[in-house]
């Protein structure tokens, strides 16, 4: 297959403020593009009005979507009807529009929350739809199938060249470290830091412990995108992860460590544990050659160092 260049093109980074979009932007940067952006404030992606008049005048001709309604296993579980409704809104505008002024390559960002919560592991793309997905996660990934489906369907109706990349769990700049909404990672972080400045005794993490999580820096993700863009061009969404996992244990000593926190860590088995197991199968993609980079202690420490300093500035 030929390449596609993405040099002197303009595309659209639906949701740059994010911790995706920011660093698919950093990523393009070096691409020699013209990166479109708009801000929340001027357009409402839920809008379909809005953003078909925005695409109309903005002409992309790529189009990454990582815009979403994003958050932790609390916060799916708390807001079903935003996560639900705001996702599908998103990504039906932007997809439909992006036919309408005839974008030539759509990327469109999922999740693995899409699998069956029973699915083999590691999952493949092939397990899509194989059976019923977790309860705590299920109205954010019903809105992300059907991010995947409307890809396909351009395609086949339209030609479109939509292509679909479903990542890991991500972490790292840019992350949203709210204590109850954030995913693990940010949200311990912030928990271990803080406990650790003030000494505390113990420190509470959720559900039993057991689970485990495939982690992925988003810097990797965005390297991942690029090489998409470039280099695929099918219906099937793509895997993208490190293909290892770990337990939520492991990851809450690994924070422990990192932020010098040196008390007793406790479980509040009242919140939800969610999938127990999802690890990715990334054959499909590293058979591409695609590869993750980043080390997961190396990532972890440099995303406590940027929030660190992200808290500084705010003091
Ligand atoms: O990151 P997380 O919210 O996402 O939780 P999911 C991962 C695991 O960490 C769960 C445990 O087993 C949690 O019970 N955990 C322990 C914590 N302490 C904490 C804490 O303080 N905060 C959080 N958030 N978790 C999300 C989906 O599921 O994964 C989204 O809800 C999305 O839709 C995302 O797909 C990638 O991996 O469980």
């Amino acid at each position: 297959m030929a390449e596609f260049a993405l040099r002197g093109r303009r595309v659209f980074v639906a949701g740059h403020r994010g911790m995706v979009g920011s660093a698919c932007v950093r990523r393009l940067e070096r691409e020699g593009c013209t990166i479109l952006t708009v801000g929340r404030e001027r357009l409402d992606l839920t809008r379909q009005a809005a953003v078909e008049a925005w695409m109309e005048e903005a002409r992309p001709e790529v189009v990454v979507v990582a815009a979403a309604r994003v958050g932790g296993i609390l916060a799916n579980d708390t807001y079903p009807a935003e996560f639900l409704y705001e996702n599908l809104m998103i990504e039906a505008n932007l997809i439909h529009a992006a036919h309408r002024v005839g974008v030539a390559k759509l990327l469109f960002l999922g999740s693995s929350c899409i699998y069956p919560r029973e699915a083999p592991q590691p999952i493949p793309e092939e397990a899509l739809l194989a059976g019923p997905l977790e309860p705590t996660n299920e109205w954010y990934a019903v809105a992300k199938i059907a991010g995947i489906k409307l890809c396909q369907a351009y395609r086949r109706q339209h030609g479109r060249d939509f292509i679909a990349a479903m990542p890991c769990n991500l972490y790292g700049p840019n992350d949203y470290f709210h204590p109850e909404r954030s995913h693990v990672i940010p949200a311990l972080l912030r928990r271990f830091h803080e406990a650790a400045r003030r000494g505390d005794p113990e420190v509470v993490c959720w559900g039993t412990g057991r689970p485990r999580r495939e982690f992925l820096h988003v810097d990797d993700l965005a390297e991942a995108c690029v090489f998409l863009l470039r280099r695929y061009s099918d219906a099937p969404h793509v895997n993208v992860g490190t293909g290892t996992d770990i337990s939520i244990a492991e990851l809450a000593a690994l924070v422990a460590r990192v932020t010098g926190f040196r008390g007793r860590i406790a479980w509040d088995t009242s919140k939800p544990d969610g999938t127990p197991l999802k690890r990715m199968d990334i054959a499909r993609i590293t058979a591409m050659g695609w590869a993750p980079r980043i080390p997961f202690a190396e990532g972890l420490a440099e995303t406590y160092r940027w929030f660190v300093e992200q808290e500084r500035v705010r003091a």
